[in-house]
C-alpha cells in the first residue's frame, strides 16, 4: 500500500518573475497530512508492520507525528506520538484524530524523543523517528523519481533542513538516478541553524536551542547521514530570519492560495529574498508544506516576529 501521493510540479510564473529565473514547484504542501513527511514515514511505518511490529512511537515536532498516526490509521497499527510543548494545541488535536495517543514532554524536539525511544524499548513496538532513517530518506527520495517521470532535471534544488530527513532523500534521489550535478540549496531559519553549524564545522554539532518560530525545523542536531551527503554532493547552507520565512508564508498565501509553515517559508524565501545565485535554466523549490499554521497563526507571527530595522 503507498500511503503518499505524486504531488504536482507546477512552473511558478510569480515566483518566477520575483527571482528573474524560471521557478518551478514540487508541491508536497497537498499530500494527505499536509506535509512530504508520509513519503518517508509510509514506507518506513509499512516496513515495520510487515515485521509485525504493530505499535508505532513516534517522537516528532507535530508533521512526522501526524504522518505515522496517518500510516498508522491506514495499516491498522497503534500509535503513540510525543510531542514538545512548543507543538500547537490544534496540531496535538489532528494527530489525536487519527486515532493515535498523543504525550506532550519536554520543551524541545530533543526531549520528547528521549521519552519516545524509552516508551519503544517494549516489545513489538516500531521507535518511528522523525528524520533520522535510511527507509525515511528512500521514502523521500521517490520525490526525485518523479522530477524523472516528468521529465524534469532542475538546475538546483531548494530545500528546507529541520533533522535533514528530507535533504537525505532528495540527495538520495538526485545521486541514484545519476543527477549528481545538481546542487542543493539547504535552507534554514537563524535560530535554527544546526546543519550549517554542523557542515561549517565538518562534524555534527549540537547547537544550543531553538530559538526560531519554525519549530518543524527544531533538530538541534542533524542526523549524521545529512553530514555525510554534504561531503559528496555539492550543498549550500544559507539561513533566513524568522520575518523572511513568515513573510514568504503570507505571500505565498497570497499568491499561490496554499497555507504553509514557516519551515516551509524558509525555503520560500530562498526565492523571495534572491537568496541564491541561479544555477542552469530553472530551480525547483520543494513546498514541504506542513499542517502546524492556521491562518490566524500565521496572522499573529506576523504582528510579533520582529522585522528588521
Ligand atoms: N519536522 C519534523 C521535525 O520537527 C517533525 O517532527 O515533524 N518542513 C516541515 C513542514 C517539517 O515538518 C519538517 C520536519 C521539515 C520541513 C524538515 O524536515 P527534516 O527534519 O527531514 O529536515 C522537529
Amino acid at each position: 500500500m503507498i500511503l503518499h501521493n505524486n504531488s504536482p510540479l507546477l512552473d511558478s510564473m510569480t515566483l518566477s518573475e520575483i527571482a528573474g529565473h524560471p521557478i518551478w514547484l514540487k508541491m508536497d504542501a497537498l499530500q494527505p497530512t499536509g506535509s512530504f513527511k508520509i513519503r518517508g514515514v509510509g514506507l518506513m511505518c509499512q516496513r515495520a508492520f510487515e515485521r509485525g511490529e504493530k505499535h508505532f512511537v513516534c517522537s516528532s515536532g507535530g508533521n512526522a507525528g501526524h504522518a505515522v498516526a496517518f500510516a498508522g490509521r491506514k495499516l491498522g497499527a497503534k500509535v503513540t506520538v510525543v510531542v514538545p510543548e512548543t507543538t500547537p494545541e490544534f496540531m496535538r488535536q489532528k494527530i489525536a484524530a487519527q486515532g493515535a495517543t498523543v504525550r506532550v514532554e519536554g520543551s524541545v524536539w530533543d526531549e520528547a524523543d528521549q521519552v519516545a525511544r524509552a516508551l519503544a524499548a517494549e516489545a513489538g513496538c516500531c521507535y518511528a523517528p522523525p528524520f533520522d532513517h535510511p527507509d525515511l530518506w528512500e521514502g523521500h527520495s521517490t520525490l526525485v523519481d518523479e522530477l524523472v517521470a516528468a521529465n524534469y532535471k532542475p538546475g538546483s534544488i531548494v530545500v528546507a533542513v529541520g533533522g535533514g530527513g528530507l535533504f537525505c532523500g532528495v540527495v538520495e534521489g538526485l545521486q541514484r538516478v545519476g543527477w549528481t550535478d545538481v546542487p542543493v540549496f539547504a535552507m534554514e531559519t537563524e535560530g535554527a541553524a544546526s546543519f550549517a553549524a554542523s557542515k561549517s564545522a565538518g562534524e555534527l554539532v549540537t547547537i544550543p536551542g531553538i530559538t526560531s518560530v519554525a519549530k518543524s525545523l527544531g533538530a538541534r542536531r542533524v542526523c549524521k547521514q545529512a553530514l555525510e551527503w554534504s561531503k559528496v554532493h555539492p550543498v549550500t547552507a544559507l539561513q533566513v530570519s524568522d520575518r523572511q520565512a513568515v513573510d514568504a508564508c503570507l505571500n505565498f498565501c497570497d499568491q499561490h492560495r496554499i497555507l504553509v509553515e514557516p519551515a516551509c517559508g524558509a525555503a520560500l524565501a530562498a526565492v523571495y529574498e534572491k537568496a541564491f545565485e541561479p544555477i542552469g535554466e530553472s530551480t525547483l523549490v520543494v513546498v514541504c508544506g506542513g499542517a502546524a499554521v492556521t491562518r490566524s497563526q500565521l496572522e499573529l507571527w506576523d504582528k510579533t516576529v520582529e522585522r528588521a530595522q
